[in-house]
């Protein structure tokens, strides 16, 4: 289904002239009123003028998370406080949040961009939908409740945790579909389980984002809920979610092209690559009033694709997002992404999709624990050393054949792990300490 179809299925010409137009708006725009940009860009020596052709954008500098740190809390808004309607913030891991704003504009936009991913993924008027993202500064939640309101479903903003209430929702008002981590649709899955009312919620569409999340590990949420389950991209600092998102064909995540030109570079060097090659995704917002963005560095690896897709929508699509640049780990000089690690224990049947990264130094070596659950109906195992032991191979085995490095693995009971409502933090890294 499509929310607005003559935009989505625009041709790639239309597309680029619009984006080329907006281009040169948005960086007038941050000339004249965030004054930080101003001096960025004369700087560079670039003007609106100047910029004849989509490929100019290279010659704009690029902004990262550390400049809107700087700019504390509203140094880069490009309207008064007045006009700014709503603000969201992202927390950091260290110091303050970097703080985001919107007007009136920016919140109609946003809305729209989310309603036409909810309806590309399957929502309508008949869905209704459970959003299980926390209420507040994080954008998740606002950003899905009121495209999915524009799209004219039934929403029901349960925020996250009390997880038990929210199953006793899911079938008191038919719940249909679900928005939330993908972790956390796992855990409500288990706990349904337990519980013994997974028989009795009828979800149909989950609209997960805001982590990754593999095939694989979509596959097991899938067959828990007996779902179809969506992926949707988006960072606060550039809107919140409504950057990118499935349709029915999952063959990569539509981008909202009206209101963003995503390039994608080779984070080391900061060369632009050519179409299709994967690296760091960089965003310029060119719509947005209360905080633009030029060329914003996401540190989220992934690749585009430009073909049109099967589902006629002529929008690039984005391909899951690989890892972040910032959450490679270095084992012993060698790179290693989470979701290849994750990849190769959702094959597994023996055991359950909760698992932890433990890396630790010693002797100038670091060394990679990988902790996994034995899954509920396995745990006999764990009496059985030699099952075990040839299970652990096993995963070991795969393990160093995908990541070609030595890695400890650890088979541990079921449910010993934490489970997360929020973004997964499974990664432990002790080597500082
Ligand atoms: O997570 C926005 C969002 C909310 C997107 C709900 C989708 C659904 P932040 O909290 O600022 O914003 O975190 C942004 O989360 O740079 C990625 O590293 C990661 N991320 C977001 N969506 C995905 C996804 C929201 N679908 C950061 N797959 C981004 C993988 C994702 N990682």
């Amino acid at each position: 289904m499509f929310f607005q179809k003559d935009i989505e299925t625009m041709p790639r010409k239309e597309i680029e002239a619009l984006q080329l137009e907006r281009l040169k708006h948005t960086v007038d725009y941050c000339m004249k009123n965030i004054p930080f940009y101003n001096k960025r860009l004369t700087e560079a020596g670039v003007t609106a003028e100047k910029i004849k052709s989509l490929s100019d954008i290279q010659y704009i500098p690029y902004t990262t998370k550390a400049d809107i740190r700087d700019n504390y809390p509203f140094g880069l808004f490009g309207q008064p406080l007045k006009n700014i309607v709503r603000i969201h913030a992202s927390s950091g891991t260290t110091g303050k949040p970097t703080v985001v704003g919107y007007t009136k504009k920016d919140l109609e936009n946003w809305s729209d961009c989310m309603a036409r991913l909810c309806a590309a993924a399957g929502a309508d008027e008949n869905t209704i939908v459970q959003i299980s993202f926390g209420y507040g500064l994080f954008t998740g939640a606002l950003g899905l409740h009121y495209g999915l309101e524009k799209l004219g479903a039934t929403v029901i903003p349960c925020s996250s945790g009390n997880t038990e209430k929210q199953l006793m929702l899911m079938q008191d008002f038919g719940t249909n579909a679900l928005v939330s981590t993908p972790s956390y649709a796992q855990y409500m899955g288990e706990m349904a389980k337990e519980l013994g009312v997974i028989d009795k919620i009828h979800l149909k569409l989950g609209l997960f984002g805001s982590e990754g999340c593999t095939e694989e590990m979509r596959d097991q949420i899938e067959k828990t809920w007996g779902l179809f389950a969506t992926d949707n991209y988006g960072m606060s600092e550039l809107m919140g979610p409504g950057i990118s998102g499935d349709c029915e064909y999952r063959l990569g995540m539509h981008i909202n092209e009206d209101h963003f030109i995503c390039e994608v570079i080779n984070s080391e060097t900061e060369e632009v690559l050519p179409r299709g090659e994967q690296g760091e995704l960089v965003v310029t917002t060119i719509t947005k009033e209360g905080i633009p963005m030029l060329r914003y560095r996401t540190k989220d690896i992934t690749s585009i694709d430009y073909e049109p897709c099967k589902c006629g929508r002529t929008f690039a699509r984005m391909a899951k997002i690989k890892g972040r640049t910032d959450d490679m780990l270095k084992i012993r000089g060698v790179n290693v992404f989470p979701s290849q690690i994750e990849s190769v224990l959702m094959k597994f049947e023996e055991i359950a999709p909760h698992y932890q990264l433990v890396i630790t130094r010693a002797n100038f070596s670091d060394s990679l624990e990988i902790k996994v659950e034995l899954s509920d109906n396995c745990t006999e195992l764990l009496e059985n050393y030699g099952r075990l032991e040839e299970l652990r191979n096993k995963i070991h085995h795969d393990m160093k054949t995908v990541l070609g490095i030595e890695t400890k693995i650890s088979l541990v009971e079921h449910k010993s792990l934490e489970r997360f409502q929020g973004k997964a933090k499974r990664i432990l890294d002790l080597r500082n300490q």
